[in-house]
């Protein structure tokens, strides 16, 4: 499921890569901006720097792109954005206790510096006072939870023959929420808290979430019906391939994830399978829009806001052509 470094090195100019300014520097008054990920191997990073070349094209300025997964690597590629004279940088930080670190060297090259999706946690446990975009995640937890327990109830499920499997990665405040919410939902809908069993991912990755997935189905042979959820969908989509392994089909597995890329590539599948809905966030927002808001910081010094929270449509693979038309998303 890992992409290989060439074809990730093919997609993005790795931290530490060099990149050629133009023959002099920039023009003057030219802006310089980077866009900084933490696995540049998911999908929905791949949408947020595709958004944010549109920005960069509609508006003319350079777009710097990085891969940063850990903090080495981030602090490097800030090194690299100031040998090509960047003004700013967008971040989804590997690691939001970076955050001190991050804004302490962004200070020495006078960089702004604009959050995405996970936010700065400083030295004293709180977020830090930076500019941040990311999606409500409780709420949409919440969703997901309202919409998997409909579908239970639809189904006509009975419940001792079912279980929920939560594939969950608590090490993160904005991914935390979402399981959180969706824990809260479902059993204030009336699904029993004791039938919903967690497996810790390492990392929120599909190779990360088919070992915890396969943990919990191991420990549990006796449930017959799954619902699954996660932080995002590559969480559901590594729990639905685990529990393909041991034979649960459309049938029998009801999952909704969280994001806008892996969800639709099931949905285009001819053979239905687990995998029933996604909570269709928005790359444009958080790519587009960040880069944006970061650029007029720096051309025209106008503040961005400080705390902006981005929401979430449910889709099924009978309207998710319909979604993403309405949200913008290619
Ligand atoms: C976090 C998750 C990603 C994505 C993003 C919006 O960074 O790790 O998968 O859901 O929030």
């Amino acid at each position: 499921m890992r992409l290989s470094i060439i074809t990730i090195s093919a997609l993005v100019c790795l931290a530490g890569c060099s990149v050629q300014a133009p023959t002099g520097g920039p023009a003057q008054g030219a802006v310089t901006i980077g866009f900084i990920v933490k696995q540049p191997e998911e999908l929905w990073f791949q949408h947020e720097w595709q958004y944010a070349q549109q920005c960069a094209d509609q508006y003319g300025f350079k777009l710097i792109k990085m891969g940063a997964p850990d903090g080495e690597k981030v602090l490097s590629a800030i090194d690299s954005l100031a040998a090509n004279k960047a003004q700013g940088f967008v971040i989804c930080t590997p690691d939001v206790r970076l955050g001190p670190a991050i804004m302490a060297k962004a200070k020495t090259y006078g960089m702004k510096v604009f959050s995405v999706d996970d936010q700065f946690v400083g030295a004293d446990g709180q977020f830090m006072d930076v500019p941040y975009m990311g999606i409500s995640a409780s709420q949409i937890g919440r969703q997901v939870g309202e919409s998997l327990y409909a579908e239970f109830k639809k189904r006509n499920w009975p419940v001792e023959e079912t279980a929920a499997c939560a594939i969950t990665f608590d090490e993160l405040n904005t991914v935390k929420e979402r399981t959180d919410g969706t824990f809260a939902a479902l059993t204030e809908a009336g699904f029993p808290a004791e039938r919903i069993y967690r497996g810790a991912e390492k990392i929120t990755d599909v190779p990360a979430a088919f070992d915890a997935a396969n943990i919990v189905l191991t420990q549990h042979p006796e449930v017959k019906r799954w619902i699954v959820f996660s932080v995002n969908e590559e969480g559901v989509l590594g729990a639905i391939r685990a529990m393909e392994g041991r034979g649960f089909t459309s049938e029998n597995v009801i999952a909704i994830g969280i994001g806008a890329g892996i969800g639709f590539m099931e949905f285009e599948k001819t053979q239905p399978t687990g995998y029933f809905a996604t909570a269709v966030i928005s790359p444009k927002r958080h790519g587009f829009g960040t880069t944006e808001l970061l650029y007029k910081w720096i051309k025209d010094s106008v503040e961005p806001p400080k705390d902006t929270r981005t929401k979430a449509t449910i889709a099924t693979r009978e309207n998710y052509k319909q979604v993403k038309q309405d949200l913008g998303i290619e």
